[in-house]
């Protein structure tokens, strides 16, 4: 149980195949408390059947890209969390027009809206969970390779990955101090709802499997058991760092 007394928040649960829901599990059979946060009323009824199987989790409604629905969503934590131990971030949105086409025709407002979602948003929650985390806290943010390296239209989702891993290396600057920890998950493909509007995904999880050193995909749960070492103590001097969770994929220059 190494996550017993340990109280964590979840951005990013939409359904059971959901990364963030694989995350949730991890943590609560290390023994943490959950709460995980839904998008909106659409996503309401699925998120609240999956939170009633672990008994204890709170559910609470926040859009990311809304600064009042962030606050609220703080402010209700408190009434069931006294202090916060784990955030995770498995958040992110683009336009579908925008992963179709040339990343040369990303418009501004696509652009606006991938980085508000994808990126912006984990340095909003931070400094929200900041003062929750009383006792340091270790974030967690679900990121893929196509921040670093051309992933043909990944595109505008590309360059808010690469926004994102660079807020997680001055999040854990400024709050390392407060023994707060923060790091990222670059996971390989994973057949979840985000992945499935994506044409020719099947075809990427095929050269993962072929070219990659472990020869398979990466499993959700790989990445939820990642997830519960960096939110526990024996990750306790890692810190502004992108680990890889990915059969390996991202080693090979072929
Ligand atoms: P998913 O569709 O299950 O999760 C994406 C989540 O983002 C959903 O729960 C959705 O509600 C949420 N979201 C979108 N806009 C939001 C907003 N305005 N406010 C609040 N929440 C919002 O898909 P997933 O694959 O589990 O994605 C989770 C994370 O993992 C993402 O950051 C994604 O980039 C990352 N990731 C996914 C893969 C993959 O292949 N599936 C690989 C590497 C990284
Ligand atoms: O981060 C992601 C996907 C995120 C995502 C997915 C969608 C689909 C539906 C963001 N926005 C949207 N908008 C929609 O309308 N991944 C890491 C999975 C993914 O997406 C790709 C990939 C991979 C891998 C897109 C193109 C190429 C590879």
């Amino acid at each position: 149980m190494l996550l017993e007394g340990k109280n964590a928040l979840i951005f990013g649960v939409a359904n059971k195949r959901s990364i963030a829901w694989s995350i949730a599990q991890a943590l609560s059979r290390e023994g943490a408390r959950l709460a995980l946060t839904y998008q909106g009323e659409r996503l309401e009824e699925g998120v609240k059947e999956l939170a009633a199987t672990v008994p204890g989790t709170v559910t609470l409604p926040c859009d990311v890209t809304r600064d009042e629905q962030i606050a609220s969503a703080f402010c209700e934590l408190k009434k069931s969390f006294n202090h916060l131990d784990t955030l995770v971030h498995c958040v992110a949105f683009a336009k579908k027009e925008d992963l179709e086409t040339n990343f040369v025709s990303t418009s501004r407002d696509g652009y606006h809206l991938a980085q508000d979602i994808s990126s912006y948003s984990l340095t909003a929650l931070a400094r929200a969970a900041e003062p929750m985390m009383t006792q340091g806290g270790s974030i967690i943010a679900l990121t893929y390779l196509g921040s670093e390296k051309v992933v043909p239209k990944y595109n505008v989702m590309g360059v808010a990955k690469a926004a994102l891993e660079a807020s997680i290396r001055y999040l854990a600057y400024d709050l390392g101090p407060k023994n707060i920890r923060v790091n990222g998950i670059s996971a390989g493909p994973i057949n979840t709802l985000a992945a499935r509007g994506i044409s020719g995904f099947t075809k990427m999880l095929e050269i993962v499997r072929e070219k990659s050193p472990l020869k398979r995909n990466t499993e959700v749960s790989e990445v939820g058991d990642t997830a519960m070492f960096l939110a526990s103590h024996l990750s306790r001097g890692i810190t502004g760092n992108i680990l890889y969770v990915d059969s390996g994929y991202s080693i090979m220059g072929m």
